[in-house]
């Protein structure tokens, strides 16, 4: 496998590679470093030769393109853009502890990360192309992995809106951190989809296709769908469902960790905090009591829009077990629901209620 075994704490699951990083380690740094970046892979990381390579473009446009890397690096002008990347499976594991959710990963607070992208826009390849039918709502894109099971041998694929793939922050990235996209992460291209779930920012990317409809594959019309907490696997309907697009504000309490014994006095608590990406983070509020009282955090640096804010505040606690809790609001005054309850899905998508961790100080 082409990661740090060093950095890495792996998720495996059937030879599948999923990755994350180890806690004392996430979002310490606003640029997540590549060994640190988490990795989600729905199947085994495809083979193919770099040569033979062709991204094509397809469906309701004027000019079908086969593209090769060099050139879609020729031809379309390097755009660059530090964007974070969630999946809508972040913070599975606290809605697992309220009520069990059946084979999806249980990923904590590590299933994000926040990279410096650079590619070609994706509008400006759809421009090359041309949109040909008033109809085009739609883009879909194909990845080269192909998903064995549930999925009929169905490449990894998903679809947005038109109007978003149009958008100047979407990108078709072939670099990452200023270096050549890692393998694990989509190398030779993948699409970045700022603000999105991270499921339609589909990587090793074979195709692209304009259409009428959203993406008829299997991880848009059955996976990466959200249902209210009453519906269960039982119940569902799948065509009911609300396709997964863009993230609720959230924010998470990433040091201290849960459990853990703490000494009496200062206690530093530091998290990040993200939005839909439009809208910036506005405040982080943080408790020691389980959310009787409140204090503004701090702001590690400027609120970038398509990325995290790395916040911090300070607590002077004495012995016992206390309950520390942080939520957050956007500019435009979207916040976080109280308990996960009110937020619970039988696929555990997009979990966004307050978080909270309980320590013991000492
Ligand atoms: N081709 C392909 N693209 C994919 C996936 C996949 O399994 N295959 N996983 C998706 C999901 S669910 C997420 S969260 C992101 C993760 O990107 P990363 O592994 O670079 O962090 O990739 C998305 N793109
Ligand atoms: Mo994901």
């Amino acid at each position: 496998m082409p990661l740090s075994d060093k950095h890495i704490q792996t998720k495996t699951y059937d030879d599948i590679l999923n990755a994350g990083p180890p806690l004392d380690q996430l979002a310490k740094e606003f640029v997540t470093p590549k060994e640190l970046f988490f990795v989600r892979n729905h199947s085994q990381i495809p083979h193919f030769q770099l040569e033979s390579y062709r991204l094509r473009v397809r469906g309701m446009v004027t000019r079908e393109l086969s593209l090769s890397l060099t050139e879609i690096k020729r031809d379309f002008e390097r755009r660059e853009l530090t964007a974070t990347l969630q999946c809508a499976g972040n913070r599975r594991e606290e809605m697992v502890d309220y009520k069990p959710i059946d084979d999806q990963l249980e990923w904590g607070i590590e299933a994000i990360g926040t990279a410096k992208w650079a590619g070609a826009r994706l509008g400006d390849v759809l421009t090359a192309a041309g949109i040909r039918s008033e109809a085009a709502a739609h883009v879909a894109f194909l990845g080269l992995d192909k998903v064995l099971d549930g999925a009929d041998n169905e490449a990894y694929g998903g679809s947005i809106s038109l109007d978003k793939a149009l958008a100047c922050e979407v990108l078709l990235a072939y670099e990452m951190n200023g270096e050549d996209l890692p393998l694990a992460h989509g190398c030779p291209l993948r699409v970045v989809v700022p603000g999105y779930i991270g499921a339609r920012s589909v990587k090793w990317l074979g195709e692209i296709r304009v259409q009428a409809e959203e993406s008829a594959n299997h991880f848009q019309q059955i996976g990466y769908k959200l249902f209210p907490p009453h519906i269960s696997s039982d119940t569902v309907d799948y065509a009911d469902g609300m396709p997964l697009t863009k993230l609720p504000v959230n924010s998470v309490i990433v040091r201290p960790q849960a459990g853990g014994a703490l000494p009496a006095g200062a206690v530093l608590v530091e998290g990040y905090a993200m939005s839909d990406g439009e809208h910036e983070i506005t405040w982080v509020s943080a408790s020691a009591d389980g959310g009787k009282t409140w204090q503004r955090a701090d702001f590690m640096h400027e609120p970038q829009l398509w990325s995290w804010q790395l916040w911090r505040t300070e607590f002077t606690l004495s012995p016992g077990k206390h309950e520390l809790v942080v939520r957050a609001w956007d500019s435009a005054a979207n916040s976080q629901p109280e308990t996960i309850a009110s937020v619970w899905n039988f696929k555990g998508y997009v979990n966004n209620a307050w978080h909270r961790v309980p320590v013991t100080v000492e």
